[in-house]
This record gives structure tokens, sequence and C-alpha cells, in this order.
């Protein structure tokens, strides 16, 4: 039997994942769209065949024909929603980050726990991008021997032009980076440093972190969200013996008029489309069998990240190195 899913927000990235649930994915339904512009809730689920429209995502997560949700809704409202998931019992695809604090995200940690199994799958779709996962599979199959120093560069063309402030370069975009990088080195951040350069305007300037792992390796990762060219995300990962680093995929290159010419996507649903139907596909797996993906983050990921973030805003506000104070993880989250 088809999946039903309700989608609760239907902006960027709940349009991207309902049509990729909708349009590529075989065995889902889009049940539910679910936004407060009612408008906008209606185009989409006109173009994914969704039968019904609501306004409260609470009721859209209690109705009996929903079995799972996806909640891409604004980040504030991922941990409630998240949390009114767990209530209703229905397994969840929650957008990143869980949630800014670290404590929200404990709450939701208790309930699940208290629950008794995992209900959330968190949207940290680069743990299924083949770059990474190559970066990762080069670590643990020694070709690289020891790390050293991962290097990230993240740039986007231009912060969303509705609320996007200077912290969110920490705590909206480079989640990606402290979760994928916790991912691919297998270890935790124990402090953080954060710098800004000044920028001729007053548009967000990047923010380049320099992160310390429990067992001395060193993550920089520079979040450049105003950086005007294009959708460009490069990794390195540097051992003792040897290292890695990412091809930016592209299919082509264009010859012209004395120049060699590759382009960039404008935003991430191009260059980590794969990645994306790769973690939906495995959602949908959780949703029939129970079986959490082995490389999908959880609810104590999200944890993770929204706890290093917090150390790299006060980094970065009171200009000194600042420790990352994580709590023991429990024993529910471990094994995947
Ligand atoms: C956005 O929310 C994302 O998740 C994108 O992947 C990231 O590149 C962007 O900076 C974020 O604002």
């Amino acid at each position: 039997m088809s999946v039903r899913l309700a989608v609760i927000g239907a902006g960027v990235m709940g349009s991207d994942h309902a049509r990729i649930f909708a349009a590529e994915l075989p065995g889902a339904t889009i049940q539910v769209v679910c936004d407060a512009a009612e408008a906008r809730a209606r185009h989409l689920a006109d173009s994914t065949g969704a039968p019904h429209v609501l306004a409260d995502p609470e009721i859209a997560i209690r109705r009996a024909d929903v079995d799972a949700v996806i909640v891409a809704s604004p980040d504030f409202t991922h941990a409630p929603l998240s949390l009114a998931c767990i209530g209703a019992g229905k397994p969840v695809l929650c957008e990143k980050p869980l949630s800014q604090s670290s404590q929200e995200c404990l709450r939701v940690i208790e309930d699940e726990m208290a629950a008794g199994r995992r209900f959330i799958q968190l949207g940290f779709m680069r743990r299924f991008d083949r770059s990474y996962a190559e970066m990762k599979a080069a670590l643990d199959q020694g070709h690289l021997g020891r790390a050293l120093v991962m290097h990230n560069f993240h740039r986007n063309m231009e912060t969303p032009a509705s609320d996007f402030i200077g912290a969110m370069a920490i705590t909206n975009s480079a989640p990606h980076e402290f979760d994928v990088a916790r991912f691919v080195l297998g270890a935790e951040f124990e402090a953080i440093s954060a710098f800004q350069p000044r920028r001729s305007d007053a548009k967000v300037a990047p923010v380049v972190m320099v992160l310390e792992t429990e067992d001395g390796q060193l993550v920089n990762i520079e979040i450049n969200n105003n950086a005007a060219y294009g959708y460009d995300v490069r990794a390195e990962l540097v051992g003792e013996l040897g290292a890695i680093s990412m091809n930016a995929p592209s299919h082509s290159k264009l010859d012209a008029n004395l120049r060699q010419t590759v382009g960039y996507d404008a935003d991430w649903r191009g260059r980590y489309a794969e990645a994306y139907r790769r973690q939906n596909r495995a959602f949908l797996t959780f949703v029939r069998t129970g079986e959490f993906s082995a490389i999908a983050a959880d609810a104590w990921d999200g944890y993770c990240a929204a706890i290093v973030g917090e150390a790299g805003v006060r980094a970065l506000i009171e200009k000194r190195r600042v420790a990352v104070d994580m709590t023991a993880q429990p024993t529910f989250y471990r094994g995947n």
C-alpha cells in the first residue's frame, strides 16, 4: 500500500520534497498539503495530486489517512511539529535544523525516548551524497591514514529575501557541515572559534569557523550566504597518508569564445537532487518497515548540530574559542 504523506510547508523545500515523493519515488502519495497560505498549499496540492489542503499542521498530523509527515515549514516550527508527530505516533522526515536551541532538541529526544522508538529522520541530506560517502569510505578503508583536517566551503548566491539574519549563517547553513563532518570523521566537536570579515555593504558577511574534534582533528568551514556567483559546496579531507576532495558534479562544459565554462546550480536542490532522492527513499523504507537508515540523521544528530551552532554564535559574538559542552549520547541513539 502506498505511504500517505502530509507535507507541512509549501515553500521551497516542501515543494521539492512533495515533487520528489509524488513524481520520482514509487509507493508514496501526497495526501495533504498544509500551509498557512492557502493559495500556496492549493498550488502544491494541484501539482502533486494531493486531495486535501489544510492550514493547521496539528490537524494534518493527526488525520487517520496520513501515515507519515514531511516537515518543511520555518525552522522554529520543526521541533514543535516533530513533537506533535511523536505524540500522534507518526514517522516524520523533518527538515534541518531540528531546532536552533539545543534545549529544545533535548525535549524532543526525551519524548522520542519515552515513546520507545525512533520517529524522527532529520533532513541532513548530505549524508546521502556520493562525494561525502566516498570521503568517509576512503577514511574508513585506511587510504588517508589518520584524518587531520577537513576543509569546507559552503556558498549560496544570496540570502533569502525574508528573515535571514547574520547568526543564521551558523544556525541555519553551517549545521550541514557540522553534521556531515561528524558523520565523515566519526568524532564529536569539543571547541569552536568563529571569525567574520567586513563587507562593503549591509549584506550578511561570510563566517569562517575552526572546529576542534575530541580526536584532535581540525575542521574549517567557510559559510558565505552572499557569494553572488552560484551555489558552491566544496570539501577536502586531509589525512596523514593522503587527501580526498570532492569534484563539483557537472554534466557538461561549454567551449566558446576562447573559454571553457562549467555552470553552477542556483541553489542546493540541483546539486543535491540525488541525495534528496536517496534520503527520501530511505524515509519511505523507514515508514514501511520501521528500519531506520544506517546513515540517516536522527534527533540526536539534530541536538549535536544545535549545540555546536550555539557555541559558534557565542564564539563569534564574544570573539573567543568556545567549548562545545555536549551531554552524553543516550544508548537509545547508539548504533546508527
Ligand atoms: C538552507 O536552509 C539549506 O539547507 C541549504 O542547503 C543551505 O545551502 C542554505 O545556506 C540554507 O539556508
